[in-house]
């Protein structure tokens, strides 16, 4: 026998005994730079809204429980996974309709895409859903969706699903009744902690915002003030991110997110960080150019998904905006942001 057979054999002999040798793995276990298995993608809503009403056609909310269609990343089939850390699905809810109560352990945002009437009720509280609102549904809270008005709403619904499943740190419940009862006002959360006040001696300890609705006018005006105020950052461009008031940190604990504003004609230089990120498209048109290409035309409604590690660029060819949520704030957390700007 020679090396190679001779550590074959030796090899066949470990696995029954549920060992195996480092050195054989060591460079695929501990690369050289992130490999996400994820690739650079983006979906269109001339793609997506058609199949989404189509959906609409064939399953109710209630029997769905959630009417969504998965955003699917192609380096990642079947693992309901947008990146190697985020899920993204597109959720359709129609008049009268009802999406039942239930809770789990991940943490979930909404950003609404399309329509007026529908509402979302979280820990009693309700909130209407308008284009551009980010509302969250943190962790481990009752959660229920209803339309109240005349034509179809549409959502983005971004959640840490695939990091609560790898800590196996999932759990849900569904609640014993359908919708659950508003035990607080409209905008209750937004008067007690989203008007730059806070009850004094307030509990300051959780790590979700108690403001659980972010209206989009708001947001987009604070933005558009800053455009006339200041330079875009070269890489940023014009970009606020949501926080926690209780804290200053960000709105969720595993998921940063945050509207960008890029004038027309503002083109950013190449930026990278550990973290993977989506981005949703408000306002505007732009090219982004992921790592060294694809390059995606972004317009209103579209979604593009940019893995670790990837550099990319953004080139406004109007006045665009752009919602992102990304899995930054773990990265923070644990140590392990890393950033490139060239
Ligand atoms: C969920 O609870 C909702 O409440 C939407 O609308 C999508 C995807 C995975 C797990 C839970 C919702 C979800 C979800």
């Amino acid at each position: 026998m020679n090396v190679e057979q001779e550590r074959q054999s030796y090899y066949e002999d470990l696995r029954p005994l549920n060992l195996a040798p480092l050195w054989s793995v060591l460079k695929r276990l501990v690369p050289a730079e992130p490999v996400p298995a994820a690739q650079p993608w983006c979906w269109n809503w001339e793609d997506v809204y058609p199949q989404l009403l189509r959906a609409g056609s064939l399953i109710s909310a209630e029997e769905a429980e959630r009417r969504v269609l998965v955003l699917e990343n192609p380096g990642l089939p079947g693992k309901s996974q947008v990146t190697d850390t985020l899920y993204a699905g597109i959720q359709l809810i129609l008049p009268r309709e009802v999406a039942p109560a239930h809770r789990h352990t991940q943490s979930a945002l909404r950003f609404v895409l399309h329509g007026t009437g529908a509402y979302t009720a979280v820990d009693g509280e309700k909130t209407r859903m308008s284009r551009g609102d980010f509302i969250i549904t943190p962790f481990w809270t009752w959660h229920d969706h209803g339309h109240e008005g005349t034509e179809p709403v549409v959502w983005l619904d971004g959640l840490d699903v695939p990091l609560v499943n790898f800590l196996r740190a999932g759990f849900r419940e569904s609640h014993e009744e359908k919708a659950q009862s508003s035990t607080r006002l409209i905008g209750e959360a937004a008067a007690r902690f989203g008007s730059g006040m806070l009850p004094l001696n307030c509990d300051r300890s959780s790590v979700t915002s108690p403001v659980f609705s972010y209206p989009y006018a708001r947001s987009r005006e604070a933005l558009h003030l800053l455009a006339r105020a200041e330079a875009p950052d070269p890489h940023l461009g014009i970009c606020l991110k949501y926080v926690n008031p209780l804290n200053g940190d960000w709105a969720m604990p595993t998921l940063g997110t945050a509207l960008r504003y890029f004038p027309r004609g503002f083109s950013t230089r190449p930026y990278r960080a550990t973290e993977s990120l989506v981005l949703v498209c408000v306002e505007g048109r732009a090219q982004v150019t992921i790592g060294q290409g694809p390059t995606f035309s972004v317009g209103p409604n579209d979604i593009a998904a940019i893995p670790g590690w990837c550099a990319w660029t953004v080139q406004a060819e109007e006045d665009t905006v752009f919602f992102s949520y990304s899995d930054r704030p773990v990265h923070e957390k644990l140590g392990l942001l890393r950033e490139q700007r060239d």
